[in-house]
């Protein structure tokens, strides 16, 4: 009789089903899957600072101010550097554009080869960090425009989030699970750290069509929109058909993951401070969008589609909403008056 072989069922890595997922772009040349392999590379090195975030003077803040006026915490600079360096030297990759940096970055200058964008924020939620609250990176892979020269930044990066080649995130919570799509559905892979590999562990992840939480920072609730206000208070008062819950974690990583999984809404309406909302359009919104898309779910800026948005500058924010048809049908409803 065969001896009983340790490991129950094979494990399949994020890289082999990258590998997989390749085979759907005629003519690649396994660059893609070197790209992402980049990714994956920068995002265990990123986990590896924050699971020791609390034993390393890496804590705390770097002293900086980043683009966004915020005071960058070290553990958000070492992941930015960690991104830039495992994806610089990816010769498809010809921009990189990220949260932490004002300016995106050209490299591969003279590369017939650097074909892609990735924008990224490297580590969202951050000032959780000192609290150990989860936290995560996001990224956003966009192909050159035809005709698009490499001094042509802006082109690269400022289209919408429908013409993404890929996106995914990375969420450093109590495991550390990479979910990613290249428009073939979404998976997700958890980092098994003795082996060192992301490890096939949610196969096509599908967004319940209705949930039991609803995410949003009530603190601000007097300053939204009144039909987002009016919304609430039908989830609230089990108007939609079931009671709801609320849940916020104040890491858009982790909220729109367990939106993803346990189905519900995530939603950063307008406010009186922000009243072009708060998240990013490009490496926030529109990563969370396609992955929330090719799970079965919706995301609105409360007008438009988010996926459908022009994009006009690389930092722009846009009010967010996403979650399953059942929440986000009842919001368009109410959005429009009914
Ligand atoms: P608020 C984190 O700073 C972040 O950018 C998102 O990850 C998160 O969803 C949001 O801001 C939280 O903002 O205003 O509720 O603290």
């Amino acid at each position: 009789m065969e001896p009983q072989s340790p490991i129950e069922q094979p494990l399949i890595t994020v890289q082999q089903h990258i590998l997989q997922e390749q085979k759907r772009f005629p003519g690649a040349s396994g660059e893609f899957s070197w790209l992402l392999s980049g990714i994956t590379l920068a995002t265990k090195m990123i986990q590896a600072q924050v699971r020791r975030a609390g034993l390393t003077d890496i804590l705390g803040a770097h002293g900086q101010v980043n683009v966004q006026g915020e005071v960058q915490q070290k553990l958000d600079v070492y992941a930015n550097e960690a991104l830039l360096h495992c994806l610089r030297i990816r010769e498809s990759i010809g921009i990189l554009a990220s949260e932490e940096n004002e300016r995106p970055m050209t490299v591969h200058y003279n590369s017939p080869n650097a074909r892609y964008a990735v924008v990224f924020d490297p580590l969202d939620g951050s000032s959780n960090i000192d609290v150990n609250v989860s936290v995560g990176t996001t990224f956003s892979i966009l192909r050159r425009p035809e005709g698009a020269g490499l001094d042509d930044v802006e082109r690269w990066v400022l289209q919408p989030g429908a013409r993404q080649v890929a996106a995914g995130y990375v969420v450093y919570g109590s495991s550390t699970i990479l979910v990613y799509s290249v428009g073939n559905g979404v998976h997700g892979f958890t980092l098994e750290p003795s082996i060192g590999a992301y490890v096939l562990s949610h196969e096509n992840i599908r967004m319940p069509p209705e949930g039991k939480f609803y995410s949003v920072n009530e603190a601000y609730y007097d300053s939204f929109p009144a039909p987002y206000r009016e919304y609430l208070n039908r989830l609230r008062r089990g108007e939609l058909g079931r009671r709801y819950a609320s849940r916020y974690i104040g890491s858009m990583v982790a909220d729109f993951h367990r939106t993803l999984l346990k189905g519900g809404v995530f939603l950063y309406p307008p406010t009186t401070e922000n009243p072009l909302g708060k998240l990013r359009l490009l490496y926030e919104a529109n990563p969370v969008a396609f992955i929330a898309e090719q799970a079965g779910g919706l995301a609105t800026d409360g007008r438009l589609r988010i996926l459908d948005i022009e994009p006009e500058s690389i930092h722009q924010r846009t009010p967010l909403a996403v979650g399953g048809t059942s929440e986000m049908e009842a919001l368009a409803r109410v959005l429009h008056g009914a």
